[in-house]
């Protein structure tokens, strides 16, 4: 955090400086680059008009300068590596250091200006996707500009024109950009005090990813049309997903954009929320219902809204199942109730190492320290305080307290149960369990047929 604080610090000081240095003005903003994957402290503007800003889950906002009113950004393209879980390092193409790039904020009516310098072998545009803006600024290559060249660097301009949850990424060899990791967040503040957009607490997002990462290897692939096996929120997977910390009775939006090819239904344990904000910016009141599950669907932002009225450790995760796993084999077969007894004896007697996964489940491999290839994140993972989480990829915990101090992100640490709340063993007398009656016509309790089989996906 330390580093982190000078870090802002520093890069207040060099806008000052500029803002000053006429000579300078004329020149790029210097780019800021980001070294760390932690969750950075909220950028507090120190110029232009206030705001409330967004905390980004492993991520950072974008400073910038002001010159003649205009807020400048310098947005740098380039391979960079991502460490998405402890240990676990992929090659990826990003922005100013990161994948994915900085969150960029801005206020509602701000004149804004991008610097994008293009550091890639190859290529590439930025379209800011959900904005209103002059078609000719919209990023798609060939369409609305001429690609910008690598070693180039290309300007663009236009007001922020409605408040809102926005993503910017590549439009030129867009498969391949995405598949390496390039995208970011931008979220544009009201001006003033608009009917539809709360004042919360806090104010977290993030972007759901995915990789193809064969075990072992370091690049993802970029082939990889919908087969992708590292389901990530801003390019980390769980445990390396920082957790969401919230003080007792917070106002808390999450807003969440998907550049993934396919839908993720959003889950959060313990509270309602509501959506407050969709791709075309904040819901009518009206037109908001309670849920526990949003889907976001390719393509989509979505904001949501909720009191953190409930203390605890609340899980909050993509509840697709195989999106909470890590490098998931897809050829691994159903075992549960397969009676291998002998088998495996035979078997070890040529291959010593040999083991039978999953009789019994597949929970015995959140435990299991199998031997994985080097740089390789094991399938499940994550400890709790009563053992194994048995979860990766996209799952986080969001962390109610009461005593977390306002404006404070850290981690509170585990959740220190009341006494007698926690599901326990029971040891007392077990009541019989009911059985349901036979149905008609099958006394004999013999004639239920097996369903024809198929295949499911
Ligand atoms: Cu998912």
């Amino acid at each position: 955090m330390n580093n982190r604080r000078q870090f802002f610090a520093g890069a207040a000081a060099t806008m000052a400086g500029l803002g000053v240095a006429r000579s300078a003005l004329a020149a790029l903003p210097e780019p800021v680059i980001q070294t760390s994957v932690d969750t950075a402290p909220p950028l507090v503007p120190n110029t232009g008009r206030p705001y409330n800003p967004v905390v980004t889950l492993n991520g950072w906002s974008l400073p910038w300068r002001m010159n003649n009113g205009v807020k400048e950004f310098h947005l740098v393209a380039e391979p960079v590596v991502r460490e998405m879980s402890p240990g676990f390092k992929v090659n990826m193409w990003g922005y100013n250091g990161q994948s994915p790039g900085p969150t960029i904020e801005v206020v509602e009516g701000d004149r804004v200006r991008i610097f994008v310098t293009n550091k890639l072998p190859e290529h590439t545009t930025i379209h800011w996707h959900g904005q209103r803006l002059p078609s000719g600024m919209d990023g798609v290559g060939g369409l609305n500009q001429p690609a910008i060249p690598a070693g180039k660097t290309f300007v663009y301009e236009f007001e922020a024109r409605r408040p809102g949850t926005f993503m910017y990424h590549p439009h030129a060899d867009e498969m391949v950009q995405m598949a390496m990791g390039m995208m970011g967040f931008w979220v544009t503040h009201p001006k003033a005090k608009h009917p539809h957009i709360s004042k919360v607490d806090r104010d977290f997002c993030f972007l759901l990813n995915a990789f193809d990462v064969e075990p072992g290897s370091k690049t993802p692939k970029v082939s990889t049309m919908t087969d992708f096996n590292i389901w990530s929120w801003n390019s980390r997977i769980f445990p390396g997903i920082d957790t969401l910390n919230v003080r007792l009775n917070d106002r808390v939006r999450i807003r969440v954009g998907n550049l993934t090819m396919t839908n993720h239904p959003i889950h959060l344990h313990g509270h309602e929320f509501l959506v407050t904000g969709t791709d075309g910016g904040p819901t009518p009141p009206a037109t908001r219902w309670y849920e526990v599950t949003t889907d976001v669907a390719v393509g989509q932002m979505r904001q949501i809204e909720l009191i953190a009225d409930e203390e605890g450790d609340w899980a909050f995760h993509c509840h697709k199942s195989h999106h909470t796993m890590n490098a998931m084999g897809h050829e691994v077969p159903t075992m549960i109730g397969v009676d291998h007894r002998g088998l495996v004896n035979k078997i070890q007697r040529v291959a010593p190492d040999y083991m039978v996964m999953g009789e019994r489940g597949m929970a015995d491999m959140g435990e299991m320290q199998m031997p994985i290839p080097d740089n390789t994140a094991p399938m499940m993972t994550g400890t709790g305080q009563f053992g194994p989480i048995e979860m990766g990829g996209m799952f986080s915990v969001f962390k109610v307290r009461k005593d977390q101090k306002p404006g404070d992100y850290k981690d509170p640490g585990p959740y220190q149960f009341p006494q007698g709340t926690v599901a326990h063993e029971w040891t007392g007398a077990t009541p019989a369990a009911p059985r349901a009656a036979t149905p008609p016509g099958q006394a004999d309790g013999t004639a239920v047929k097996p369903k024809p089989g198929g295949k499911h996906h």
